[in-house]
């Protein structure tokens, strides 16, 4: 660790004997104020729902340890007279409550600034539109296949105060990073940071897209010498990112460039760092469909590199990475139509990557809440490659106009409907693709929630 790390490492506020208020109760609010109330801190947690749509075990938890809990609704006067403020990634830090707190000189941050603070464990943080659970999971197999401890987390699974409340420390902190955890981030500095791409995504949240980019450039903006970024400079806008000039910056893209630390050549990954060592990984077993998962892999193998994994590790789990579902699944073949379950594909950019990714004709489910996205680069990819598409949730009206003229399709209420109809309009040969580009809190708790729900319905057409 550098010295300046080192310092603002000890410039940790102590919580003992002072109050916290913790906003939000979802499962990063509850993991950091159990962290607050075991160290000392007088916690109130604030959520804006009513507790009967609270978590019920939270709750109960949370009261044994006597932890106030404030439902349906900020009180001002909570967040004006509270020591500290932790907020959980979902609560934009831009609301009348927390402006106001902070204009009175209340500090205020997010759960994982907080956890970065707290943990020693070097830090591998994986940001990016698309890709970021895939390549967590990826570095985390490999790192475990090396016989080293490793904690998976973050934006997937636990937050990283979970892992900073925990006795047992792992060898590395495999985090997942979101552009909500970045917007809180003052003094997180992991040891290598990874930004697969930036696309235009969460503008319901942010003023505007570039309010986005600089969000997720946040990531490395604390690093320094003896660190790493790893970062994918085929992407337009990252090709224009700048990381400071100590920090090592290894790059990557399809082909093979000048300077680039790994491309593809000959279906084998050609990895080449800056000290003359180059490394070839045979994509031959290699099971995950699309080029954007060559990328995530490229990613994925630099940082293992970084931290000195063996080339035998990384080929073999190059070969036996399964990929996690609800990212192009293949559901089951029926009379000869395939049917895909990516259910995570949430944004416009990973609904397009999907389509470009399937060889065969499509009929495309798509749909959900609309985040302020233009839709036309999913309508560009998918002509010449869609028949059919269908739409549901929110979105169907502005799916409709972007597809008008360019794509048939058909609306649907529920996701048996859209399977039923998508079914039908496939003959043998195709795929039915559920790739929404939306999320899909319109009609579904989450993702993987839908994932489910289009899965059953998949089933309940193929087998009666
Ligand atoms: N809430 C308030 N006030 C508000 C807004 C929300 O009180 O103004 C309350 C809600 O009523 C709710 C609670 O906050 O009870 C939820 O907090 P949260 O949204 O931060 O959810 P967590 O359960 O803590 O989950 C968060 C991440 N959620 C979001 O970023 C929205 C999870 O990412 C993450 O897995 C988890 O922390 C652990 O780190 C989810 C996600 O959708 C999967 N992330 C986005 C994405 O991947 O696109 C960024
Ligand atoms: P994240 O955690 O960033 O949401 P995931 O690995 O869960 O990423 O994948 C989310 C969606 O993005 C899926 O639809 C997947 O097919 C797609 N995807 C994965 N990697 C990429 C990439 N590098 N570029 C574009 N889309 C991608």
């Amino acid at each position: 660790m550098t010295s300046e790390k080192k310092e603002m490492k000890e410039q940790v506020p102590s919580f003992a004997g002072k109050k916290a208020l913790v906003v939000g109760l979802g499962i990063s609010g509850f993991w950091a104020a159990q962290w607050l109330k075991g160290n000392g801190a007088d916690v109130t947690l604030s959520d804006i729902r009513p507790e009967a749509e609270l978590d019920q075990g939270y709750i109960g938890r949370l009261r044994e340890l006597n932890v106030d809990i404030e439902a349906g609704g900020h009180k001002k006067e909570t967040f004006l007279n509270t020591d500290a403020i932790i907020i959980s990634p979902g609560v934009p830090a831009d609301m009348e409550v927390i402006r106001s707190a902070e204009e009175k000189g209340i500090p205020l941050m997010g759960e994982m600034e907080l956890a970065g603070q707290l943990i020693d464990t070097p830090v591998i943080a994986v940001t990016g539109t698309n890709g970021k659970s895939t390549v967590t999971t990826f570095l985390g197999s490999l790192i475990q296949n090396t016989g080293l401890k490793v904690f998976v987390g973050g934006n997937i699974g636990m937050p990283l105060i979970a892992y900073a409340a925990r006795k047992e420390k792992a060898d590395y902190a495999v985090v997942e990073v979101s552009s909500f955890q970045l917007d809180t981030s003052r003094t997180f500095s992991p040891f290598v940071s990874i930004i697969l791409n930036i696309t235009p995504d969460h503008l319901d949240r942010y003023k505007d897209y570039e309010s986005y980019v600089q969000s997720k450039l946040r990531i490395f903006k604390n690093q320094g010498a003896g660190e790493y970024v790893v970062l994918n400079d085929e992407d337009m806008r990252l090709s224009l990112a700048r990381p400071q000039s100590r920090v090592s910056v290894l790059s990557y893209g399809l082909r093979k460039k000048n300077g680039r630390h790994a491309y593809i050549e000959d279906n084998r990954i050609c990895a080449c760092l800056d000290d003359g060592k180059s490394f070839w990984f045979s994509l031959e077993s290699f099971r995950l469909p699309g080029k954007h998962n060559i990328e995530n892999l490229m990613a994925g193998v630099l940082a293992g590199l970084i931290i000195g994994i063996d080339n035998a590790v990384i080929q073999e789990t190059i070969n036996s990475f399964k990929g996690l579902p609800d990212r192009l699944e293949h559901v089951c073949e029926y009379n000869g139509i395939v049917f895909y379950n990516d259910s995570k594909a949430t944004n416009v950019d990973a609904a397009a990557k999907d389509l470009a990714s399937l060889d065969r004709p499509l009929i495309l489910i798509a749909g959900g809440r609309d985040k302020g996205t233009d839709y036309s680069p999913l309508t560009d990819a998918a002509r010449g490659k869609v028949k059919k598409a269908v739409f549901i949730g929110e979105a169907k009206e502005v799916l409709a106009a972007s597809f008008d003229g360019v794509i048939p399709f058909s609306m649907a209420g529920d996701m048996f409907e859209a399977v039923s109809i998508a079914g039908l309009s496939a003959t043998r040969g195709d795929a039915v693709l559920l790739a929404p580009a939306c999320s899909s809190l319109d009609m579904f708790t989450d993702f993987s929630h839908r994932g489910r729900v289009f899965k059953e319905a998949v089933m309940r057409i193929a087998h009666g």
